[in-house]
């Protein structure tokens, strides 16, 4: 039987404000404020002065009267709402509400705001001066509890200790919206929390540096840009304190090492150590200034305003040092980023009329072998010939370049492995008994570039995965569950993003399948490639398909992606004669080269069978813990502080579906039972006699009996629904068991 108890909501106190659309009659009988859209689809607020048929005369707030049709009308809330914490609160959810609110708020400097589980995040793009020791010392004792993203740290480190679950925080937004300043943010909270061991917790602060400056890089879009995904795992023992954290990091773009846009940059750590290495590791490392080195000057960028590169190396060495990282394994380092950066000035002469070269005996090759530590006649061989079987096989110039870059890029990539083992390694903390853990995900923001290649897929496969989860989480399991439980619920729709991530992921003929699949087989090349994916996945509303480029409808933005490398972007084979090389390479390379090899050659998996792998099992640990969510939003396109651009900020709304969420909190019941549960808690508080009675029985006779207002609960198939407390039971419950006790006290007292 289904008790409907919402359906006489009528003159309570807890009737929810009326409907947006209804309401408007009632706003215009009133002479309240109400949003229009006199011009350019920017709305202002205004009050109504009169109305005649559809059409309404408002007084704007400057004082111009204009005249719109009633249609166009939203209410607005009152201006005691204005800048509330939480978006709950709005008494009327519409966009140009949710967008003055939230600019209120940015205006004032207060960038954190809730969108009901969601805490949003503004990049105010200048020091707001809400973070240190103050403010986490503050949160920690509950002395500010306004949304912040040490709030939600907290909340994870409380409930942790309450209930003994893993918790995650999860970041999300796009390219320069703010994800990585904020993971450090709640880094830095967990780590005071949590931390008696100061070594511990300084060493925790200081790999966001080592991180900083090996991954991320300047792009069009973030001075800062993270070019790898992070998870990083704080374990806790049961006292609560440290024991030890580990970083999983994800496809670092590699082709940044070699290729750059106009503008861009590679990675930091590179301009570090041109412009602060002391005298004499220059000379060691013959390392000359950024501009001479060609993988940094191509792009017409080698600084970034206000930042000070040789400063930052300093920091740098400080945090290897922190971390315990050898001096020893810090040459090593070193020589492994100028070997990079000298092949990149490696040359090649024409040497025959087939257009053959040979590499040139310069400063660059000697240097670049010199670093690596591998005779110069095997570099010369290996970059001026390829080896097929046993024979030597000449290459033209692009060949021979392609595969210089290429080995530029696995010597960097090597070296970033190998230096996250090391960070691992180095915190991986005693022999502490870990019991719980928090994570926090910081991955790359959605990407649409001018080129978009196999890294800006994944990237945005990624991010698509990712939302799902969210949108799983937040409106779409909840509102499941109150179907199958049969209660009465208004369905609040929102953009499921379940077509596009079919088109990636459906087996056998999804994107992601055919990929790995014709980067494995010989026969097949980019065209039939193109032609393979056209031939398979063009039923997909998400997918569309030109010559040697396809299309992919994303929640965010519909991108346009480069087909022409996208089997060797993917397959990223190491060829036998890599391995040799690297092999015969003395230390420092071999040691970060090996472990990378081994891999590669264990595993065999091209890039998207082993990105997948891992984004389920992120998934996965996500899933098995208790999710926080973080949103960051980026308030224009500028970079700039101090404006708010209301459609760049209601685009990114729009996509985190910020709306449907706030309107399923609004009125969900967020305390629920099963019959049974609430049966034997509350039974002791019925009058009647209740053996005979099943729980769902029972359940209504306590509810009835207690006049509980029938608009705060609803009863479904097997659970009761609660949109309120229950504390007058709880209450009732308390002085029942008191009374049973004290009598029990009473009687035994009498037999002691
Ligand atoms: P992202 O991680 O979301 O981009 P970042 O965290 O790197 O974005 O933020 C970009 C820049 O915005 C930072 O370098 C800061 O200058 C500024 N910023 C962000 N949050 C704050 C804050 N709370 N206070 C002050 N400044 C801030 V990407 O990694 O590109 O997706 O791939
Ligand atoms: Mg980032």
């Amino acid at each position: 039987k289904k008790v409907n108890g919402a359906a006489d909501a009528g003159e309570s106190p807890y009737t929810m404000p009326p409907e947006p659309g209804d309401s408007i009659g009632y706003f215009i009988q009133n002479k309240l404020g109400v949003w229009c859209k006199p011009r350019n689809d920017q709305w202002e607020l205004g009050k109504i002065r009169s109305t005649a048929g559809e059409e309404a005369t408002v007084m704007l707030s400057h004082g111009n009267v204009i005249t719109v049709s009633r249609g166009e009308l939203l209410p607005a809330n009152t201006e005691v709402l204005d800048g509330v914490d939480d978006l709950v609160e709005l008494s009327y959810l519409n966009a140009p509400s949710v967008l003055h609110n939230l600019q209120y708020r940015y205006n004032r400097d207060i960038i954190y705001s809730k969108s009901g589980p969601v805490l949003l995040a503004f990049n105010p793009f200048k020091d707001v001066n809400i973070y240190g020791n103050d403010f986490v010392t503050a949160y920690k004792d509950n002395i500010l509890d306004n949304p912040h993203v040490y709030a939600v740290a907290d909340a994870a480190y409380n409930d942790m200790m309450k209930d003994g679950e893993n918790q995650s925080i999860i970041i999300s937004g796009e390219s320069g919206s703010g994800k990585t300043e904020t993971a450090k943010f709640a880094m830095q909270y967990l780590a005071s929390v949590g931390s008696q061991n100061y070594e511990m917790k300084s060493k925790l602060i200081q790999t966001s540096c080592i991180l900083e400056a090996f991954g991320n890089a300047k792009t069009s879009r973030n001075c800062n840009s993270s070019r790898f995904g992070k998870l990083i795992d704080i374990h806790y023992n049961a006292e609560g304190t440290i024991s030890s954290a580990c970083i999983q990091t994800y496809l670092l773009e590699k082709s940044r090492v070699s290729q750059l846009c106009r503008g861009e940059r590679s990675y930091h750590v590179f301009y570090q150590i041109c412009a602060g290495a002391p005298p004499a590791l220059k000379d060691m490392l013959n390392l000359k200034m950024s501009s001479e080195y060609k993988f940094l000057n191509q792009s017409g960028c080698l600084k970034i305003n206000g930042v000070d590169d040789a400063l930052n190396f300093k920091v740098l060495v400080d945090a290897f040092d922190t971390l315990g990282i050898s001096h020893q394994d810090q040459e090593n380092v070193f020589h492994l980023l100028a070997a990079v950066l000298w092949l990149g000035n490696i040359s090649f002469a024409v040497i025959d009329q087939e257009e053959h070269v040979e590499l040139v005996a310069d400063e660059a090759s000697r240097t670049a072998a010199r670093l690596m530590g591998c005779k110069m006649d095997d570099l010369k061989v290996f970059l001026s010939t390829n080896r097929i079987h046993n024979t030597a096989e000449p290459l033209r110039m692009q060949q021979a370049t392609d595969k210089r870059d290429a080995l530029a890029t696995f010597v960097y990539e090597s070296l970033f492995n190998w230096l996250m083992e090391e960070v691992n390694a180095s915190l991986k903390g005693g022999e502490q008994h870990t019991r719980h853990t928090i994570s926090i995900l910081d991955t790359y923001g959605f990407e649409s570039l001018q080129k978009n290649s196999l890294q800006q897929l994944f990237i945005n496969y990624a991010d698509e995965r990712l939302q799902q989860h969210f949108i799983r989480y937040l409106c779409k399991l909840e509102q499941e569950e109150y179907e199958l439980e049969g209660i009465h619920w208004k369905k609040v729709e929102f953009e499921d993003n379940q077509e596009c991530l079919d088109l990636f992921e459906k087996k056998p003929m999804g994107l992601i399948s055919i990929l790995n699949e014709d980067s494995n087989s010989s026969k097949a090349t980019n065209e039939t490639f193109t032609e393979k994916i056209k031939r398979h996945l063009s039923y997909n509303i998400c997918f569309s398909c030109e010559k040697g480029a396809f299309r992919v409808r994303h929640y965010a933005r519909e991108v346009q992606y480069d087909a022409s490398e996208m089997l060797e972007q993917n397959s990223d084979k190491l060829q036998f004669d890599t391995i040799q090389l690297l092999s015969s390479c003395k230390k420092p390379l071999n040691r970060s080269a090996s472990g990378l090899m081994n891999q590669v050659q264990t595993t065999g998996q091209s890039v998207g069978a082993n990105f997948m792998d891992h984004l389920f099992k992120l998934i996965q640990q996500m899933e098995n813990s208790k999710q926080h969510f973080i949103r960051c939003v980026k308030p224009n396109t500028k970079k700039l502080p101090g404006i708010y651009e209301n459609d760049i900020v209601w685009e990114q709304l729009k996509c985190s579906q910020v709306m449907e969420i706030v309107q399923i909190t609004k009125s969900r019941y967020p305390l629920r039972f099963t019959h049974q549960e609430f049966a034997s808690r509350f039974g002791c508080i019925l009058s009647k006699n209740i053996s005979c009675m099943n729980p769902l029985s029972t359940s209504v006779a306590i509810l009835q009996q207690h006049q509980i207002p029938p608009q705060i609960y609803q009863a479904g198939f097997t659970k009761l629904f609660f949109r309120g407390q229950v504390d007058v039971l709880e209450n009732l419950r308390q002085e029942v068991l008191k009374g049973t006790r004290e009598l029990e006290n009473r009687f035994l007292g009498g037999r002691v």
